[in-house]
């Protein structure tokens, strides 16, 4: 059997006990390339000792939990100019629309093709001549492109994690056509929502480079390549599982009975303009506004790791959503309640799943996001005799499939504290309807669909 080659710029390695790390992605595609020989290729997460920079480049390569690894370490230039810079200040704005957020640095471009030439001339001498190379996200566009120019003729897949934008949107990029014709570089290309793909095309056929093709191929640039939806999912019986295992945890509940006996709603994010969180705890000051009866009653649970902390928006972005659930709680709250209950650390994934599973709200509210799967791990960790209800913005990927959620504008305060109201009062038959509804889709369509799908749409390309 061909091998399977991942290559993404972080790299999740596994626990010291071998277990891989918590997140659907990385179980998927530790359990894929269980299944098949190969190796993950990326970033090592370390940075490259000064007096190094000028060594050649070098990978290491490491075995665990029965997969083989090969991490680079990136010199502090290289990570501002791809990872902070271009990455993350150009593309990652952008993707999610953006624009006022971009800041464009001729260097910056510079450096991410410069990784992303490090990353072929790193990959190259790996390469046998029957593998199948499987290139994440938007930090590695440019890679099947510099791969091919060095000779590779193996299959490349590319998924994109992030959203695809509108043609107006991506023109704002200045090199927008070499994205586009790097991607024409791969043998498939997949996107989360048929919206995406359908931008993609869009963008394509205004810069008159390409078109989609019948039965999911595309031409540009010279090349005929596969295309399609692919979206994401989570461990479904893995997470209900956790779920019901931590509700039933003594301990556990311990560390939350203080929110016990109130009307939680949850909201679990990686701090990130794109997901609206500063809109979403407007909204619910407005619910408490609006609805006097539920004051003392009801929390917002915000759970907001860190995330990003060089790019300068991520630091202010801190700043302005603590300072925002301060003037909330300030305003609202009293002695013995406080409504926004803001945490900006990351939890264990069984918290998680027990804090999920006695929301009776899951507040799911992006301005913009590729699938979130938040969205997925909140349906499955609720009860089935009792299950809470799962508020979400249209602008999620997630939103395409979700349909037992309600649906929101996240841009629009006053519809949200409605939501969330409506999702309050709503009685046990209309819940577990809805439930039922995304549960049979959850567990038809969970993460390994999706790597078996994916790969084996690339295996045909
Ligand atoms: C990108 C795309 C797409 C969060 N806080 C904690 C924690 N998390 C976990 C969640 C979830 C994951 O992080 C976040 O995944 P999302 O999908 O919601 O968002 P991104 O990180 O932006 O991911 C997104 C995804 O890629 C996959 O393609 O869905 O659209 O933006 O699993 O549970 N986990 C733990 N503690 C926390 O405090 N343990």
């Amino acid at each position: 059997m061909a091998r399977l080659i991942v290559v993404s710029n972080r790299v999740p390695l596994p626990d010291k006990d071998g277990s891989p790390p918590p997140g659907g992605m990385a179980i998927a595609l530790n359990a894929a390339l269980k299944r098949q020989d190969g190796l993950w290729i990326g970033w090592s997460g370390e940075v490259k000792p000064e007096e190094k920079e000028d060594e050649p480049p070098r990978l290491s390569v490491r075995e665990a939990g029965g997969i083989t690894y090969a991490l680079t370490d990136l010199a502090q230039k290289d990570l501002d100019e791809y990872y902070n810079g271009f990455a993350n200040r150009v593309l990652w704005p952008i993707f999610h629309c953006r624009v006022d957020l971009a800041e464009y640095a001729r260097h910056e471009m510079s450096g991410y093709y410069r990784v992303n030439r490090l990353f072929a001339d790193l990959l190259m001498p790996l390469l046998q001549e029957d593998d199948v190379i499987w290139v994440h996200d938007y930090h590695l566009i440019p890679l099947a492109e510099e791969l091919r120019k060095r000779g590779c003729r193996n299959r490349i897949g590319f998924f994109l994690h992030i959203p695809w934008p509108p043609a107006d949107i991506l023109f704002t990029v200045p090199i927008y056509d070499t994205l586009l014709r790097g991607l024409s570089s791969y043998d498939l290309v997949g996107f989360h929502t048929d919206y995406d793909l359908s931008n993609f095309a869009e963008c394509l056929r205004r810069e008159g480079c390409g078109d989609l093709l019948e039965g999911g191929y595309c031409r540009a640039y010279g090349r005929v390549f596969r295309c399609g939806v692919f979206p994401i999912s989570i461990d479904t019986a893995e997470f209900e599982t956790l779920a019901e295992q931590s509700a039933s945890d003594k301990a556990l509940r311990m560390t939350y009975r203080r929110i016990e006996g109130y009307d939680v709603a949850i909201g679990v994010d990686r701090l990130d303009y794109s997901k609206g969180i500063d809109q979403r705890v407007e909204a619910f000051r407005r619910f408490l506004h609006a609805n006097a009866h539920r004051v003392g009653k009801t929390l917002l649970l915000q759970i907001t790791p860190k995330s990003r902390t060089e790019v300068p928006e991520y630091m202010a972005m801190q700043k302005d959503i603590a300072e925002l659930t301060g003037r909330v709680n300030g305003e609202l709250g009293t002695i013995d309640w406080m409504p926004v209950h803001y945490i900006n650390q990351s939890l264990e994934r069984r918290e998680l799943a027990g804090l999920y599973r006695m929301a009776r709200v899951g507040l799911v509210t992006p301005l913009r996001d590729g699938m979130n799967l938040v969205a997925k791990e909140y349906v499955a960790a609720q009860h089935p005799q009792d299950p809470g209800v799962l508020i979400l913005s249209r602008f999620a990927g997630a939103a395409r499939e979700l349909d037992g959620a309600i649906l929101v504008n996240p841009y629009d305060p006053e519809a949200v504290a409605n939501a969330i109201e409506r999702a309050l009062v709503m009685p046990l038959d209309a819940r577990v309807e809805r439930w039922n509804a995304m549960m049979t889709r959850l567990r038809e369509h969970d993460v390994y669909r999706w790597c078996d799908e994916f790969l084996s749409g690339l295996r045909q390309a």
